[in-house]
């Protein structure tokens, strides 16, 4: 019996995208049977204290408080980064230029210009078998891969309209207080790059098609929040009468947009898209919402109600209406490997989903699946809207 090679992580971060990817790096190895097993070699942030008290939590076997010597280490093979936009392109650049493989969170970076310079290194690394993955982790989502299986096998058949919603409420409350998420300089964009990627990566995988052109509109609703405060979860509650400082980026994002037609001689239009990401509907918790209407069928998801897809299939009498397909058949896409049908999935199995792809996709030499191609494609759309918020003319080509 061959002894499974170890593939020896190096983590960046340790907030919620770092539990999130720690869990997975350690369950991944446990339900599927991969080419090489991860192990939780090291973690790096830069305090020491809750450094130290993240990998006894997290199962990380030492702590670095600088994540250059991660790239250092020859124990290393992997660098995933779960750290704010700013800091994607100078660790994922120096991981791969050291030979390092990379998983890195989304969105890939905060500009475009970051994001094609990841992307012309990220393949230049590929030629020498050095790899990498963007970690729009829906696309892991059982019944969002269920999605994109019918799209793929004409199930729609031609999509006419795509409408994707990303609704959270966390910052709803006025005196929720001052994050990075909220500070342009780190993250890049507000809900936009934050939940609005998500849509946006989602509706091109699962159509196959890229958006070509949007228009847009932009909002910031609460525009100084307080300084400091109880954070809790993403949001929290700062004091009313604190110091506040600026909002400098979108509470809101709201965007049509036109993809790339099947047709090359331009004889039908391609799909028209409704889009929307707001951190204010009150009450809507984490509702990614993806809804596709098509010649031959249409449908609608919501993570939600996540381990189920609403199907309409024209096929069928036209007063059969929409069906809800529990997707935790073994036959659907990740569920065999966990439980009996029926017993469904959470958040965090998108995540083990994403390290089993990307552990798979490295033990065949082959590309991962978003590739930073993929996620630079997303970064031209976010920067189409932002553009298109700005200009008075509001259509921008991507
Ligand atoms: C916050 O909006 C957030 O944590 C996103 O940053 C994640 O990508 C998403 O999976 C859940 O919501």
């Amino acid at each position: 019996m061959t002894e499974t090679k170890p593939l020896r992580v190096g983590m960046v971060g340790y907030a919620f995208m770092g539990a999130a990817h720690s869990h997975a790096w350690r369950t991944a190895p446990r339900f599927f049977d991969l080419p090489l097993v991860p192990e939780l070699t090291a973690v790096a942030g830069r305090n020491a204290d809750g450094l130290r008290a993240a990998a006894s939590k997290y199962g990380w076997n030492s702590v670095e408080t600088d994540w250059r010597r991660l790239i250092e280490r020859d124990d290393i093979d992997l660098i995933d980064i779960c750290t704010p936009g700013n800091t994607h392109a100078e660790i994922a650049i120096a991981a791969l230029e050291a030979g390092k493989h990379v998983l890195c969170e989304k969105p890939l970076a905060n500009t475009v210009e970051e994001a094609e310079k990841m992307t012309a290194v990220a393949q230049a690394a590929a030629e020498r078998g050095v790899l990498s993955m963007c970690g729009f982790s829906y696309r892991r989502t059982p019944a969002l891969a269920l999605a994109k299986r019918m799209v793929d096998d004409g199930r729609l058949g031609e999509i006419r309209h795509v409408r994707a919603q990303y609704l959270q409420d966390w910052l709803s409350d006025a005196d929720a207080p001052l994050t990075w998420r909220l500070d342009k300089s780190k993250s890049g964009s507000g809900s936009l790059g934050d939940i609005g990627a998500h849509s946006i990566d989602a509706a091109q995988w699962i159509t196959g098609l890229k958006v070509t052109g949007v228009s847009a509109l932009l909002e910031t609703f609460v525009k100084e929040r307080p300084v400091g405060g109880d954070f809790v979860g993403l949001g929290g509650h700062g004091g009313a009468d604190g110091p506040r400082g600026p909002v400098t980026v979108d509470d809101a994002a709201l965007f049509t947009a036109r993809f790339e037609s099947t047709h090359d001689d331009g004889a039908a239009a391609g799909p028209i898209g409704i889009f929307e990401a707001t951190r204010f509907a009150l009450g809507r918790k984490n509702a990614m919402r993806l809804e596709l209407n098509g010649t031959k069928g249409s449908i609608s998801f919501d993570f939600e109600d996540m381990n189920s897809l609403q199907f309409y299939d024209a096929a069928l009498e036209p007063d059969a209406g929409f069906r809800k397909i529990m997707v935790t058949e073994p036959s659907h896409p990740y569920t065999a490997n966990w439980w009996p049908t029926g017993h469904g999935l959470g958040y965090e199995h998108g995540f083990t989903h994403q390290v089993v792809d990307l552990v798979t996709a490295i033990g065949a030499g082959e590309q991962p699946s978003p590739s930073f191609a993929d996620a630079l494609q997303v970064q031209k759309v976010l920067a189409a809207v932002e553009a298109s918020a700005d200009n008075a003319s509001r259509w921008q080509n991507v």
